[in-house]
């Protein structure tokens, strides 16, 4: 039996104390109140072109999903941080395997997903390799998914070098989303980070080489810019290497129209065989990612609900599905079956105007508190904008800060899933209480009294006292009961027990 109300104390607020500005990040500010980042500052025109884009919109990936078709597995640059093994660590986490598909069976695939994933908005070339370098795989199997499915979104994924040769054909193609990878815009960085490309049939090194991958990157923004395509940048940070340079190429993105900037920690491991790997760059810690992203939010929008997808990504961000769609399990004449999308499409319509509304009354309750107080709450959710997911089924949870700026999603965290075949395992419940790290609240649709108390031992206050109520409207109740002094009373089903 669960406790129907969290009991609110002292907050350790640790994400905030461990995040503070970077002090050598040139032009660093702190953070802005853009937890709203639906549609309080974007015009209507553009929303309508984000609004099923689950990595443009903040708000559409608790509803929509992505497809990664990896037909693309050539490259024409290397990346210190990419073994050509693994998926393209652009857009995947290095390690796993992608299945390559030709266009035909990606096509194929896609037909399969789609009538299955009612849920499904966008389909991505992002790898294994380069989507523009590989171009004609991506051309003919865009060409194939554009003629059966002409609603679907196409978006791609580069690391810009050939990018320019491209830019008219895509918006030919219609293809309203790119992502360009800029890690750098000083080529002494670069050389850094890139020791090799290939451009125009000739192998280039060094700093030569990433000063025409430098100009490639922003030709590349700059005509895609001029054609009125979506682009969103996509940088890796490095620390030691282009950690506080982020902040520059923050500044030339945004003079050059891009629309967000994604910045993403260096994924890096000596098993991944990658340069980086072998030689022990580390990787940065959450609240350095936390502190830049912090120092850059206001400039540009910045997306912070990234998943590092693979190549082969199938679903909901942070529910991935791509073992369920095995090629050898597609029957070889797939019939379209758009009925469960439509009907989905109906239904969010409605769910999402609703969620939003709760979202921005959740935020003035926040802000009309006048609260210096911070919290800092993890979320199990499948999507929806809801609290809507086990403790013991979440393989992630979404972390959201709570301060007088509002609500904001800061990001997620990893976690194995705790109950298998409804026994939870004590190590797991180890690695977990590490990634909840600085967390004070841990919201879930249902939690056991075993792992509740482990997680209390630990600092974290658990509780599915908020079972699927909307994420925002629960933060807020628990916002105001700890710092405005009212009771955090449930508002949705009502406790669970
Ligand atoms: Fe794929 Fe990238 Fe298009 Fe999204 S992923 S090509 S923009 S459809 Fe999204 Fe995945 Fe982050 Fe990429 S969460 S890694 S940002
Ligand atoms: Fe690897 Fe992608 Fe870099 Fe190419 S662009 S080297 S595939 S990370």
């Amino acid at each position: 039996m669960s406790e129907p109300e969290i009991k609110v104390g002292k907050t350790s607020s640790a994400l905030f104390d461990r995040a503070p500005m970077a002090p050598s990040m040139p032009g660093g500010r702190a953070s802005s109140s853009h937890g709203l980042s639906v549609t309080d500052d974007i015009d209507a025109r553009i929303w309508e072109r984000i609004k099923d884009h689950p990595c443009f919109s903040e708000q559409a990936h608790h509803y929509f999903a992505r497809m990664h078709v990896a037909v693309a597995p050539a490259c024409n640059i290397q990346c210190n941080y990419c073994n050509r093994k693994y998926d393209c660590t652009n857009e995947s986490r290095p390690g796993v395997a992608s299945v390559k598909l030709t266009p035909d069976q990606a096509l194929r695939k896609v037909l399969a997903v789609a009538s299955k994933v009612p849920e499904l908005s966008v389909i991505g070339v992002a790898g294994p390799g380069d989507a523009c370098y590989d171009w004609r795989k991506t051309v003919a199997t865009f060409e194939g998914v554009a003629r059966e499915i002409p609603d679907m979104k196409l978006c791609i994924s580069t690391n810009g070098l050939a990018l320019p040769d491209h830019v008219d054909e895509l918006a030919d193609m219609n293809i309203d989303h790119v992502t360009i990878t800029i890690n750098m815009v000083d080529p002494e960085i670069g050389a850094k980070i890139y020791p090799w490309i290939i451009h125009g049939h000739r192998r280039y090194t060094g700093i030569a080489a990433a000063g025409i991958l430098h100009e490639r990157q922003m030709l590349g923004l700059e005509l895609l810019t001029k054609r009125g395509i979506l682009t969103k940048i996509n940088s890796v940070m490095i620390p030691g290497v282009n950690d506080t340079h982020l902040v520059e190429v923050n500044r030339w993105i945004r003079d050059r129209g891009a629309f967000m900037h994604n910045v993403v920690p260096l994924i890096s491991k000596p098993s991944h065989g990658t340069y980086y790997g072998l030689t022990g760059q580390r990787c940065p810690e959450p609240f350095e990612l936390k502190a830049l992203q912090d120092c850059l939010d206001g400039n540009i929008k910045l997306m912070r609900h990234c998943q590092q997808c693979r190549a082969d990504s199938i679903g909901l961000l942070g529910d991935d599905r791509e073992r369920e769609f095995a090629l050898d399990q597609i029957s070889t004449k797939v019939e379209f079956d758009t009925s469960k999308r439509e009907a989905y499409r109906k239904l969010v319509q409605h769910e999402r105007g609703d969620q939003l509304a709760a979202k921005l009354d959740a935020n003035k309750a926040v802000k009309s508190l006048g609260s210096s107080g911070t919290l800092a709450v993890a979320v199990a959710t499948k999507g929806g904008g809801r609290i809507n997911e086990h403790f013991g089924q979440a393989r992630e949870l979404q972390v959201y800060a709570v301060s007088l700026k509002g609500i904001t999603l800061v990001g997620h965290r990893k976690v194995e899933q705790y109950c298998l075949g409804g026994i939870g395992e004590k190590a797991t419940l180890d690695h977990t209480i590490v990634a909840l790290d600085g967390i004070d609240i841990l919201l879930s649709s249902k939690i056991g009294d075993c792992p509740k108390k482990r997680l209390a031992e630990t600092g974290v206050r658990a509780s599915d006292a908020f079972s699927y109520d909307y994420i925002e409207t629960a933060i807020g109740a628990l916002y105001a009961a700890e710092f405005g002094g009212k009771p955090a009373m449930p508002t949705a089903l009502g406790p669970s027990n």
